[in-house]
């Protein structure tokens, strides 16, 4: 869903842009991919220090997914290309999707 939002304190009251939709990317479990290509891949792709990746993995690990970041459509549609890339060149079952906020 887009929301109206003012452009400026300057501009005039009526002037509105389009706010762009934000999306969640989000990394999916499986009981295959180590545990420690999670963690080097959130640092790599999500450029998360180390104990986040680390909290974000045993998040994914525990409770079936986790958020990795939220982006614009193009950012995110991106960083999931990478994860899914980097999971193939690997030969790791590891899934990545994006979800609308
Ligand atoms: N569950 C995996 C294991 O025990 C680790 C894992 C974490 C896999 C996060 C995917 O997105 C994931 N090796």
């Amino acid at each position: 869903m887009s929301v109206k939002y003012k452009r400026s304190p300057e501009a005039a009251p009526d002037q509105t842009v389009e706010k762009p939709p934000l999306y969640s990317v989000i990394l999916l479990n499986d009981d295959f991919t180590p545990q420690d290509f999670v963690v080097d891949l959130l640092q790599q792709v999500f450029s998360m220090p180390l104990p986040q990746a680390m909290a974000v993995m045993l998040q994914v690990h525990h409770r079936g997914s986790g958020v990795c970041g939220v982006y614009t459509y193009e950012i995110a549609k991106i960083k999931v290309e990478q994860v899914q890339a980097l999971a193939q060149q690997n030969e790791h079952p590891l899934r990545c999707v994006m979800r609308e906020v």
